[in-house]
């Protein structure tokens, strides 16, 4: 993902002002410079860009900076307040912990990207070391157990599933028992979408929802779906009170056909 290159690269250029005991004025523009080109390749808005490290030089370049006995440091948390103030300064965390296993449910319309976005939640979950277990409740798109499982398997995380047959309620319920007993505290519930918003695929998230009280419904939206997202957004919103989104494909050039 550009954010995790993005914080590596920066990463980088932290542990080479932190190794000097001085700084000079070039070191810091020099770092600048490398901050500058992170950004740009992460692609942040050239402008965006331009007007953060003119922030950040002027204030790391500030008498108190430069006479300061950790000037490396200093400089370190100027960026990184500074990166906080960009990006939005609350870090919205999952809200999971109390309840084993904690639920969460995705949600939204066919080929947002839910499953692939289970894969990646699983895999930072993994990372936090927590132990998710991927559920399978999308039983109307023909090969979705399969991509869910092939999904898991990438990511090394275990897959429940009951068929096709089934009914997702009951899948979503017996996913609870499986997780109890085999050590996962918390589950990624992948559900099925459609490719406009009806009655039927709503009603059957609601049944979901009521049946497992998840700790979390997130929505997935496709990024390119442009200002219709607030349309989809409020829709799921209303019937389903969902507690975050997650923009997908915000990499790359995924428009096709008609220009
Ligand atoms: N480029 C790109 N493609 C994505 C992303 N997320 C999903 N896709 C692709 O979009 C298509 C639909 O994704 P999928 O996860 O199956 O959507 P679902 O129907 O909501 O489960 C697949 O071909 C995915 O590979 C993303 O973040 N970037
Ligand atoms: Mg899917």
């Amino acid at each position: 993902m550009a954010f995790e290159s993005l914080s590596e690269r920066l990463q980088e250029i932290f542990k080479k002002l932190r190794g000097k005991g001085k700084l000079t004025e070039k070191d810091i523009k020099e770092a600048m410079r490398e901050v500058k080109v992170a950004l740009l390749e992460a692609d942040v808005n050239f402008k965006v860009v331009k007007d953060f490290i003119n922030s950040v030089t002027e204030k790391a370049l500030g008498q108190e900076v430069m006479e300061s006995l950790t000037p490396g440091q200093q400089v370190i948390k100027i960026v990184n307040d500074e990166l906080i103030a960009l990006m939005g300064s609350t870090q919205s965390r999952l809200n999971i912990g109390n309840k084993v296993p904690a639920v969460i449910m995705m949600v939204g319309l066919q080929g947002s990207g839910k499953t692939t976005a289970c894969g990646k939640l699983a895999n930072l979950l993994k990372k936090q070391g927590k132990n998710p277990l991927l559920v399978a409740c999308d039983v109307v798109r023909p090969a979705a157990i399969k991509q869910l499982q092939v999904v898991g398997a990438n990511v090394n995380v275990p897959v429940f599933t009951m068929g096709d047959k089934a009914n997702p309620v009951d899948i979503a319920k017996a996913s609870i028992d499986y997780a109890k007993s085999h050590n996962s505290d918390v589950i990624i519930i992948d559900t099925a979408g459609r490719l406009h918003i009806d009655e039927e695929l709503m009603e059957e998230l609601v049944n979901i929802k009521r049946a497992v009280q998840p700790d979390e419904i997130l929505l997935v939206v496709d990024a390119m779906t442009g200002q219709d997202a607030v349309n989809v957004a409020s829709s799921f919103n209303e019937r389903l009170d969902i507690t975050g989104v997650i923009l997908t494909k915000l990499d790359g050039d995924t428009r096709g056909g008609a220009a």
